[in-house]
């Protein structure tokens, strides 16, 4: 096999259900790259990069500008299967700014993305709020779902629309009408103000242009060049809106085909796709979630889980559900993605814990069953089947070696490795570069 850091373009994605550390692996892995991609969902990704030591830390966090930024001249690009709210975009790049990054020269946004405008958020918000507490899906409220349905029924307007006025104009008039008509008389909401959205886009259009670019040509062209590709995915695999746990998912496609549509890159340049793993698993917002454990009581594995992976959302700031490692979950992800390794992370949150559960498959409706299934309510009926292992007491937090690993920490992570059926290439040990260990 091929190893990540040497394959030409590396697909990373999120094999759970999110928050698996995909911002510092694709930086760690920028070493090796001249261009980092996103593809799919919105700034409801949150990636958190730590960079440097001591006074000097920098901690990063990021939803829409891909986390190639940290690094001195790697172009990032945002391509079409992105959902943009210009003005999130423009603060976020503002404020990578005012840390002395250098941003609008090496961003490249496709005219292709479709917009968040304020009608999205308000939607998005008001049937969140009409859903019944066990129905609520629990959105990061940023309008993802909606901007995406506006693009599925061909009404969105795109990047490429703020550079024409007028027809943007007739354009926001026609698609505000609609959704106010649906705020106001079926949410029971307030409707969103047009001229305000207009002067709001109309300025961001300006400083945008400069950034606007034909991603799939630029990423050719990288390519020609012998550049080396990361294509960084947002959310998770058991999210995407057609494999996860529908309806409890986000509204794009999160896996790593994705990488293709969502940039206009064939997909044979995709060479290596990199299936980021926490060494447990947790869950944000609404949905089954079979292995879940619980978080709040002192001394439980959930509540360590919890509190020492300070399991906490990026953007939101909810506290995320956290369970076991559930490799029947895994052993889906891993076929869909086409997974050619596995990096696991955040291993260190189990040192300490006497006894580590694996689920390696469920009861379901008295049969048994390894693979997660397909329809949220049938998830939601699974029983785990765990195997136990031996946990281990000594502390594996920035462990540089596989050597320098616990034998029984080493015994649970080639267990994973079996029992989801990919080999481990990366181990992750802490949130800086350095805090890695390559096995593949
Ligand atoms: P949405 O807003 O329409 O995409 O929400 C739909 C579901 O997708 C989940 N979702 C996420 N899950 C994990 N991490 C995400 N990013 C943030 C983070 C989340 C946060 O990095 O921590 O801060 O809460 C993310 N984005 C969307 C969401 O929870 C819904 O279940
Ligand atoms: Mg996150």
């Amino acid at each position: 096999m091929t190893s990540s850091t040497q394959a030409k373009n590396v697909v990373v994605i999120g094999t759970q259900w999110g928050d698996e550390g995909k911002g510092k692996i694709v930086d760690w892995l920028t070493d090796h790259a001249q261009g980092v991609v996103r593809f799919q969902g919105g700034h409801n990704a949150g990636h958190t990069l730590v960079v440097g030591q001591g006074a000097a830390q920098k901690v990063y966090k990021l939803n829409l500008v891909p986390s190639g930024i940290v690094r001195d001249g790697v172009l990032c690009y945002i391509g079409n299967g992105v959902v943009l709210d210009t003005s999130h975009l423009l603060s976020e790049i503002a404020t990578l700014e005012q840390g002395g990054l250098d941003v609008k020269n090496r961003l490249k946004v496709s005219p292709g993305c479709p917009l968040i405008l304020s009608h999205h958020v308000a939607v998005d918000l008001a049937r969140e709020a009409k859903r019944s507490a066990e129905k609520k899906i629990g959105t990061t409220g940023k309008g993802i779902g909606p901007a995406y349905e506006d693009k599925v029924a061909r009404r969105a307007l795109r990047v490429y629309d703020l550079f024409y006025p007028e027809r943007f104009a007739e354009k926001l008039r026609e698609v505000m009408d609609y959704h106010n008509f649906v705020l106001t008389n079926y949410l029971g909401a307030a409707a969103v103000d047009f001229q305000q959205q207009y002067d709001a886009s109309m300025q961001h259009a300006s400083v945008l242009k400069p950034m606007v670019a034909d991603i799939s040509a630029a990423l050719y062209e990288a390519n020609a060049r012998g550049e080396h590709l990361l294509f960084e995915g947002a959310q998770g695999t058991l999210l995407d809106v057609d494999h996860g746990t529908y309806p409890y998912v986000t509204s794009s496609n999160c896996i790593a085909g994705q990488a293709s549509a969502g940039t206009g890159v064939g997909a044979n340049m995709l060479h290596y796709v990199l299936g980021i793993t926490k060494a447990y698993t947790t869950r944000v917002g609404g949905g089954p979630f079979p292995s879940e454990l619980d978080i709040d009581t002192e001394g439980a594995p959930g509540y360590q889980m919890s509190t020492v992976g300070q399991e906490i959302g990026t953007v939101t700031k909810r506290k995320r559900r956290c369970g076991w490692f559930d490799a029947a979950a895994l052993r889906r992800s891993a076929r869909i993605n086409g997974l050619t390794g596995l990096c696991i992370t955040k291993l260190d949150v189990l040192d300490g814990i006497d006894e580590l559960n694996i689920c390696t498959g469920y009861k379901l409706d008295g049969k048994v069953v390894d693979m997660l299934p397909i329809g949220a309510d049938d998830v939601a009926r699974c029983e785990p089947i765990y195997e136990t292992v031996s946990g281990w007491q000594e502390s594996t937090f920035g462990a540089k070696t596989w050597e320098a690993l616990p034998k029984n920490a080493q015994h649970y992570l080639k267990r994973l490795e079996t029992v989801c059926g990919v080999p481990i290439a990366i181990v992750s040990t802490g949130p800086e570069r350095d805090e890695t260990i390559v096995l593949q």
